[in-house]
């Protein structure tokens, strides 16, 4: 008897152990002066919670980096704890409602699944890739059925990716409404559904799965893909993987940065499942890749500061953008060059799809502006997801007339 006790509180005893290891996680500022000095910051692989690495930068530091931190030899000040970012999906009921709550990936897919076999004629998807830990990746396509009798189909085409940065956990949901709401108002809409004769709307609820579901699961900071870099790192910056400037400033080679751009251009079955479908597309006239957070509309260049052959055309569009989503809420967003607006960042999506294409392309950056950044509350959903799709719309229109 006396054994079992002393079994049992040994149990209790480590079992506490295991639970309370729980590493403290904090967020830090650090300033930069110099070019050299952001470099050294993006080169880190102290992981980076704003939405940029820049002049003064947040970092998400654990207890036991604080070396690292010191090591940069930057002026820094703690500014917050953060809460574990280990094991969200304990803390998270599981929710059925993409509107008031956030999904795991495979209820994701689940959604858009309803919403196909709802509406066979008119919502389609294939599968265009693979992620690099064998998730399936999905496109979703929007349309009219085809008006010219046995003809080509002679429709431009619009994409629209979601969830490619991991943590960025408001992006698949907007991009959800965007697609559910475009069928429903095609339906009673006639100039949607004139739209919708002229367009096919492609889209992709998560570009990152691996990354997603890593955020449920080990860290709700995670940004990349779950690349093995071979070294010990993971991750690969999707957004930095593109051949436009690939590997020019703002992308680090640094295998553990949170904006490494992989050993080349188009490393990655993410990156390569996108170009693959937009090369076989035969005119493409937009595209829109969702990230949070900072409540902007940025269109190329990133990698470089000087302006692109059509900056007025982009901004005129993007303007129109702009006052949609203001319309809906009172947000004002903030539209301009992305070099310009945040920072220089190297192989873009949207650099490489303008420079393709000449797409309308714009990077949109979400809600909030910081308060709560990458953990914005599910009340919001439904507010950020209004106004998106006030924005798209609107959008959608316009480039009719471009
Ligand atoms: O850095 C990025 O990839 C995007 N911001 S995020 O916080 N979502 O990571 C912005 C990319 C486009 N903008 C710039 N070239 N600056
Ligand atoms: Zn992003």
């Amino acid at each position: 008897m006396r054994l079992l006790v002393t079994c049992a509180l040994i149990a209790c005893f480590t079992f506490s152990l295991g639970q309370s290891d729980a590493e403290s996680w904090a967020r830090y500022r650090v300033w930069a002066e110099t070019p050299e000095e952001v470099q050294r910051i993006a080169d880190s692989d102290l992981g980076v919670y704003s939405e940029h690495v820049g002049t003064v930068t947040d970092l998400i530091v654990k207890h036991s980096e604080l070396g690292k931190l010191r090591a940069l030899g930057l002026r820094y000040a703690f500014i917050s704890v953060l809460s574990d970012p280990r094991n969200w999906a304990d803390r998270y009921v599981w929710t059925q409602n993409y509107r008031t709550g956030y999904l795991r990936y495979d209820q994701i897919i689940a959604q858009c699944e309803v919403w196909r076999l709802a509406n066979p004629k008119f919502l389609s998807r294939t599968r265009i890739g693979t992620s690099v830990q064998n998730r399936p990746i999905w496109m979703y396509k929007v349309s009219g059925p085809t008006r010219s009798m046995g003809g080509s189909d002679n429709r431009k085409q619009v994409v629209v990716i979601g969830g490619m940065h991991a943590r960025e956990w408001i992006s698949p949901p907007v991009t959800m409404y965007m697609l559910e709401n475009l069928l429903a108002r095609a339906r009673v809409l006639a100039p949607i559904r004139e739209l919708l004769g002229e367009y096919a709307v492609y889209f992709v609820p998560v570009l990152n799965p691996d990354g997603y579901e890593f955020t449920w699961t080990n860290n709700r900071y995670w940004r990349k893909n779950r690349r093995n870099n071979g070294d010990g790192t993971r991750g690969v910056d999707l957004n930095r993987n593109f051949s436009k400037g690939w590997g020019g400033s703002g992308s680090s080679g640094n295998t553990g940065s949170d904006t490494y751009r992989g050993p080349s251009a188009f490393s990655e079955p993410e990156t390569v499942a996108i170009r693959d479908a937009v090369q076989a597309m035969p005119n493409v006239k937009g595209f829109l890749d969702m990230h949070s957070y900072s409540q902007l509309v940025l269109y190329p260049w990133g990698y470089t500061e000087s302006p692109p052959p059509d900056r007025q055309a982009l901004h005129d569009v993007g303007e129109v953008m702009r006052e949609g989503i203001l319309s809906r809420h009172g947000k004002n967003y903030v539209n301009g060059q992305c070099s310009i607006v945040l920072y220089l960042a190297s192989g873009i999506s949207v650099d490489w799809a303008y420079d393709r294409n000449r797409a309308f392309a714009y990077t949109l950056e979400l809600r909030d502006t910081g308060q709560y950044g990458f953990e914005l509350p599910p009340s919001q959903i439904i507010p950020n997801q209004e106004e998106m799709y006030e924005g798209f719309e609107r959008y959608l229109l316009e480039l009719r007339f471009r």
